[in-house]
């Protein structure tokens, strides 16, 4: 069996392990994050939960930490006080990503673990089948239900020989994203195997499960050996470690084979983590903001090579330099061993421990900036700055490329890589347990921008719609629903957040869809790509969408649009999308039929033509499309 077969089959509570077929899995651990936290918990409290029913259950402040009003304070208080009620651990802002902590804090080779962030894969680094999905999925799971998806393909990455100086497995990841692209990895694992694991540190590993997210992947999973029961005993938790990996003769669907010692510094250029090139072909372009840190690459590790590369360096004048650490206790380490202290005197400005830049909370590039990030994700528009061009690199040639003021290869760089460190200093100071003895004691604070969840209708017989919108391939819920310090605020105000829905796409879209009286949305490929954020399925159904018809979905978005009753359909023929303008008025009948496998007629009253969709509906997906969503299914059977 592959390693991800062997997990699965450990956690099994319904279904096969057929390729394709849906399977239900127990949830040990779960985590949250700000941004998605607080509607998962405003839909734990709906459920009626008390205690959660997980092993471990996290609730990290990390994203909204700007607080330029008193939404997203309100939010961590809110998230503070429902998570001592109701059996959560509660990481404060100022601890470090949710991603980064959970790695150091919680992670357990073997265990599942479910997070409302799509970076969740990062424990996978730790040999954890981690998966990303929406809030209520993961709100679900601390409820005790199992999580249903469809048994993935598994893909080998198989890993030969060893990454030469300047070269991280940043870069590694990069190249997979060449070969795949940032659809190649939908409903697949991407498992790594072969003797160039060994070479690889746990954070390391990490750096390439987050990113496996850009493949589009269910997750990436690393075997747990003795550099994992190292990692664990410097974190303090020896007694965590179990070994894993495939067995020799495990059978995967596809394969892939990485020499790591021919691989060189790669970028991924604007506006895709899959346009990627190496180092060499793009170097000598000049830039404007180098920015490091994110869930991706901010470990120990990458902040110490990034100390050394700018050791008796000052950034160039023509670039801003940003560091935000990704843990408190990455952070406590170089302040204490001295690093901060040459990063600083480069001219590098500091930030807090959060996602930051990332996800466009401040340090907005200048316009048509040319930005190179550590980070994962570089969607037009995503920065801030619409006009910028963002490409994602290794802290390696970030950092040298600050000092050379363009687009540098690392590997002319002169420095020390670090040595791993004998122990991580543990101080869980800032991870507040929950309340034990009485829980129904604690009040629940809630703010005025916290709105309850709109609720949807049934799912009518027929459904005739105009098409409010027609986009192209690989749109993301960036596209769909942008975030950046001007949006995060009301993540937890529905009725607010919807004014923001395709922004820089098409905007006035809240007062389109308000004059069509709701709509439909046409799509092409790989539809929803990105994030796990459920508001860009969650506001698309308060402006009254009602399907989507799509090429393709992501795996997290088509599972968020049925969460919220919108209907997503595929198209059997690519002719049909092209058929389709927007403004045309579609009827999407024999809705009351809808049945696993059995394609919709589809009308485009408009044209006077006639087509069939498609969908991948389970008859449980039908169930709660039907309902209107998975809190009208919830709450039918609750009644029933
Ligand atoms: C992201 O990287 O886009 C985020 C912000 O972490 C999201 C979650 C969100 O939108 O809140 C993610 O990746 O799921
Ligand atoms: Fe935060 Fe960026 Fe990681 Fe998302 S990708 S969790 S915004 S650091």
């Amino acid at each position: 069996m592959t390693l991800t077969e062997k997990i699965i089959q450990t956690h099994l509570v319904e279904g096969t392990m057929k390729r394709g077929e849906p399977i239900a899995l127990r949830i040990d651990q779960t985590l949250t994050q700000d941004a998605t936290g607080t509607m998962a918990y405003l839909q734990l409290e709906a459920m009626g939960v008390t205690q959660v029913k997980t092993d471990l259950s996290v609730s990290y402040v990390d994203h909204n930490t700007l607080q330029s009003g008193f939404e997203n304070a309100d939010d961590h208080r809110y998230l503070q006080t429902v998570a001592k009620k109701h059996g959560i651990y509660f990481s404060r802002p100022g601890n470090g990503i949710c991603h980064q902590v959970q790695l150091e804090r919680f992670g357990r080779p073997g265990a599942t673990l479910l997070g409302s962030d799509s970076h969740t894969p990062t424990g996978g680094g730790l040999g954890m089948l981690a998966m990303g999905a929406g809030g209520l999925d993961v709100a679900c799971a601390m409820a005790g239900e199992p999580f249903v998806l469809k048994m993935p393909y598994i893909t080998e990455v198989h890993l030969t020989g060893s990454l030469q100086k300047g070269v991280s497995s940043k870069d590694i990841i990069l190249k997979v994203l060449q070969i795949l692209t940032v659809k190649g990895g939908v409903g697949k694992v991407i498992e790594y195997t072969g003797p160039g694991v060994a070479t690889l540190s746990v954070p390391q590993r990490a750096t390439i499960t987050n990113m496996g997210a850009e493949l589009g992947a269910t997750t990436s999973v690393f075997p747990s050996d003795e550099v994992t029961r190292s990692f664990l005993a410097r974190e303090g938790r020896e007694e965590a470690y179990r070994p894993l990996a495939a067995d020799e003769d495990a059978v995967y669907d596809e394969r892939l084979e990485i020499d790591l010692s021919a691989l060189e510094p790669m970028i991924a250029l604007p506006h895709m983590p899959d346009v990627v090139k190496t180092v060499r072909e793009v170097a000598g372009r000049k830039i404007d903001q180098v920015a490091i840190g994110s869930c991706t690459n901010s470990s120990y590790r990458d902040i110490m090579t990034v100390a050394s590369i700018l050791s008796g360096h000052h950034v160039a004048e023509n670039v801003s330099l940003v560091l935000s650490p990704g843990s408190r206790q990455v952070l406590t380490m170089v302040t204490e061993n001295g690093a901060l202290a040459k990063i600083l005197a480069a001219g590098t400005r500091l930030l807090e421990c959060t996602c930051g830049p990332c996800i466009g909370m401040g340090q907005s590039p200048v316009t048509n900036a040319w930005s190179l990030r550590t980070f994962n994700r570089n969607f037009k528009g995503r920065s801030g700055t619409l006009s910028a061009n963002v490409c994602l690199v290794s802290p390696e040639t970030a950092a040298w490329s600050a000092v050379k003021g363009v687009i540098a290869d690392p590997r002319e760089a002169d420095f020390t890589l670090p040595e791993e460190p004998a122990s991580f200093p543990v101080d869980d100071s800032m991870i507040y347990p929950p309340e034990k003895n009485h829980p129904e004691a604690v009040e629940v604070i809630q703010g005025p921008n916290i709105r309850p969840i709109p609720e949807n209708t049934p799912m009518a017989a027929a459904i005739e719609k105009t098409v409010v919108i027609k986009v192209g391939d690989n749109i993301t819920t960036d596209h769909i629903m942008p975030a950046g310090a001007k949006v995060l605020p009301y993540r937890s105000n529905i009725e607010k957040i919807s004014e923001f829905v395709f922004r820089d796409v098409q905007p006035g879209f809240k007062a389109h869809c308000e004059k069509a009286g709701g709509g439909l949305i046409v799509a092409g490929e790989n539809y929803g790509q990105g994030s796990s954020r459920e508001h860009a399925a969650l506001a698309p159904m308060y402006l009254g969408i009602k399907a989507v018809i799509a090429k393709s979905f992501a795996r997290i978005h088509v599972a968020n649009l049925i969460n919220f009753g919108i209907l997503p359909l595929t198209f059997g023929e690519a002719a049909d999308y092209e058929a389709i303008e927007e403004g045309d008025t579609l009827r999407i009948a024999e809705l009351e039929a809808l049945a696993p496998g059995k394609p919709v007629p589809m009308e485009n009253v408009t044209k006077g033509t006639k087509f069939l969709a498609n969908h991948a509906l389970s008859p449980l997906d039908i169930e709660i499309l039907q309902a209107g969503g998975k809190l009208n299914y919830i709450k039918n059977k609750q009644k029933a």
